[in-house]
């Protein structure tokens, strides 16, 4: 998919699936490394888990390997994300979603903190995400629910409410999906036997406050080593304010 015709998707659906946008080098790495740290987080008692234990997520992805801190800045996801929310913006934060056998579905939503913006909505994004598909979604195994053009409607899905209108994504491991922060979405119920994993890389406008606290978290060592351009996504650029 051409960068033009990814962002008439977006501009039309919320949400655009960029087909093979990771090697299978690159999907297996992430995959691989991911499946480690959960497991290292639960045998430390770190974990963050919910969904009645059967879904983990991981946190903070910059700073526990260095295969991440590529990823993050992909071409692909960074040049759609900079059409969104400016050539400046940010790193929200950047995690591993695993969503185990027997997970029920998500409610849906727009994305933190998007729900609590004064209505109506802007059309214009201030927050968007990134799915790096882990896992070939089926019908079964949890893949992520959209509801298209929903950013467009002002306001949030109303949890009480079913609505008739929602997809689930058809994507495959290596796939990458941007979309919307106001696109209403959630992950599936899983009713394989295997965990469905993805990343998620949300980034923000430079002048909000992001999710996680890069700038601070971000060890010295990956700060040492970043590209200017994952400095630029930590936030050391984007201080406005010039003299003391
Ligand atoms: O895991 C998914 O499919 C979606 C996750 C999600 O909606 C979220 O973390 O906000």
């Amino acid at each position: 998919m051409t960068k033009e015709e990814a962002v008439a998707e977006l501009d039309e659906h919320g949400f655009a699936v960029l087909k093979e946008a990771l090697t299978p080098d690159q999907a297996n790495a992430l995959r691989d490394r991911s499946v480690v740290l959960a497991a290292e987080e639960r045998a430390a008692g770190s974990e963050h888990i919910y969904h009645d234990g059967k879904s983990q997520r991981v946190w903070s992805l910059v700073n526990k390997g260095r295969i991440y801190e590529e990823m993050i800045q992909l071409p692909q996801v960074l040049e759609l994300q900079q059409h969104l929310l400016g050539d400046d913006c940010v790193l929200s934060s950047f995690t591993v979603n695993l969503i185990g056998p027997g997970a029920p579905a998500g409610s849906l939503h727009a994305d933190y903190p998007v729900a609590s913006f004064p209505k109506p909505l802007p059309l214009g994004a201030f927050y968007s995400n990134t799915i790096y598909v882990l896992d070939d979604f089926t019908e079964e195994n949890g893949a992520t629910l959209m509801v298209p053009g929903s950013y467009k409607r002002g306001y949030g899905p109303d949890p009480e409410k079913q609505y008739d209108d929602v997809v689930k994504i058809s994507a495959s491991k290596g796939d990458i999906v941007i979309f919307h922060g106001a696109t209403w979405h959630a992950s599936g119920a899983n009713n394989s036997e295997r965990e469905r994993m993805i990343l998620l890389g949300y980034f923000c406008r430079s002048f909000i406050k992001p999710q996680q606290d890069n700038f601070k978290l971000v060890s010295p060592e990956v700060v040492e080593r970043a590209t200017p351009t994952l400095k630029r996504l930590l936030g050391y650029d984007c201080q406005s304010g010039l003299r003391a």
